[in-house]
């Protein structure tokens, strides 16, 4: 293993990670009671006190935090340290009402860093690794995630960011890239286009490390074969740092949640109830070791099971199973988190009707999206705008509410299907869970 390989948290016995965990959760709640209105607020509110919280027996005592409320208490509302002692922010995509703003201390971006350190030493990295970092840069936390961790174990750290597939590949040839950190639908991309350069015998790339969407066994196997390299999943989200919440080990079954920072469960997502390991459930997350936006029991609306079977790695961490669907209607279409809601804003915002149709797909390796919308008889009637017209203002308007480019079809009144049930707005036919 490399130089950032830590057997003493990540081979602890289960007993040890345990007690950790606990001691660990019996301080943090007694510093969001201390420091977050919205906690106190919200563990008076169930009769909860932080002395009733000793262990993660006691977990399920505490409230649960949702998207919602993330989105009600911004910017600040749970904020823990002053914002004095806060360096970062990162952010998910989404627009402005959908948007969620976490913030990092220097121990909390150290803290991620070394998960992120962890992630990359099980896919093999060393300090003699070209890590080369095609996730986005900027306020997505993929890019400076993995850069962060590729700085830890001391590897020559390629910041290329997203996108210039020409460049990415120059770099990688003349600089020797090892490990490829990207999305898989962009790993799949640089893997075409290798092949279709002949470029595969100058490109020494050993293993990628992908993740921030989900992605199938199928198109795991492909990559590794177009690339050449050995494939691993990685798992988070902003809310909880970023990548490297879990991550797979070179066994690739399941992917081991750091315990020592992250405390899973598995919930009902209609009740709440907290199932049992290996029942397939909405994954809650409580950081325990996180100071400037210390989530309790959040939400990730993840569908996944965990599992605490040995794994022959050695690692003790409990792993989950890579995300099996989601309990709310978010896509992941190019990389990007998009909810049928915002959306509809913007067509309805436009004068529009709620008659439309989402459809996605995956045309070789790139996602596609078409929006589907109904005119109404007055628009229908009225020539003084035309079609093209009505479709580049939506276009323009979904660009700004969602950051990526959606195909529009502006459609003549009636003539998307009416539903007698729930309507179906989206059509995702890209099967992306398996
Ligand atoms: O996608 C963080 C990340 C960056 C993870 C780079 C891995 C690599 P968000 O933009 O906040 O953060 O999106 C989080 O993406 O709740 C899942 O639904 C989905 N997701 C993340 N990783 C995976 C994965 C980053 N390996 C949301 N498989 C999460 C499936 C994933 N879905």
């Amino acid at each position: 293993m490399g130089n950032y390989y830590q057997p003493e948290i990540e081979t602890m016995p289960v007993e040890q990670i345990q007690k950790l965990q606990s001691e660990r959760l019996t301080e943090q709640v007694k510093f969001v009671y201390d420091n977050v209105k919205f906690y106190r607020d919200r563990m008076d509110e169930k009769g909860v006190k932080p002395d009733d919280i000793n262990g993660i027996e006691d977990l399920y005592k505490l409230p649960f935090v949702t998207k919602d409320d993330l989105r009600n208490e911004y910017p600040y509302g749970l904020l823990g340290v002053p914002l004095s002692d806060c360096v970062r922010i990162q952010s998910t995509s989404g627009t402005t009402g959908r948007r969620v703003v976490a913030f990092y201390t220097q121990e909390d971006i150290d803290v991620w860093d070394e998960c992120c350190a962890r992630a990359i030493v099980a896919a093999g990295g060393t300090k003699d690794d070209v890590c080369h970092v095609c996730y986005g840069y900027g306020l997505f936390t993929g890019g400076p995630g993995l850069n962060g961790g590729s700085h830890k174990v001391g590897c020559l750290t390629l910041p290329m960011s997203s996108g210039n597939t020409e460049r990415q590949l120059q770099f990688m040839q003349d600089l020797g890239s090892t490990i490829l950190c990207c999305t898989p639908s962009y790993a799949a991309n640089l893997g075409e286009s290798i092949k279709e350069r002949g470029l595969k015998d100058k490109i020494k790339l050993k293993a990628g490390i992908f993740g921030a969407e989900p992605w199938t066994e199928e198109m795991r196997h492909n990559i590794e074969e177009t690339l050449g390299i050995k494939a691993y999943d990685i798992y988070g989200l902003t809310e909880i740092s970023g990548p490297g919440v879990s991550f797979e080990c070179s066994e690739q079954a399941g992917m081991h949640i750091q315990e020592d920072h992250f405390i899973a469960e598995i919930i009902n997502p209609d009740t709440g109830e907290v199932l049992p390991e290996g029942e397939v459930g909405e994954l809650v997350f409580t950081c325990i070791t996180k100071k400037a936006f210390p989530l309790l029991r959040y939400r990730t609306r993840d569908l996944c099971y965990l599992t605490r079977k040995p794994c022959s790695c050695g690692r003790t961490h409990i792993r989950m199973h890579k995300p099996m669907g989601r309990s709310d209607d978010m896509m992941i279409v190019k990389g990007v988190n998009v909810w049928p809601s915002q959306i509809e804003s913007v067509i309805l915002n436009q004068g529009y009707e709620a008659n439309y149709q989402i459809v996605v797909d995956r045309i070789g390796n790139t996602d596609t999206i078409e929006v589907q919308v109904e005119l109404t008889p007055q628009m229908a009637a009225d020539s003084s705008v035309t079609i093209p017209e009505r479709e580049k203002k939506i276009v323009s308007g979904l660009k700004s509410m969602l950051g990526i480019t959606v195909d529009v079809k502006v459609v003549e009144p009636k003539s998307i299907v009416r539903s007698e049930g729930k309507a179906v707005r989206v059509v995702d036919r890209r099967n992306l869970y398996c």
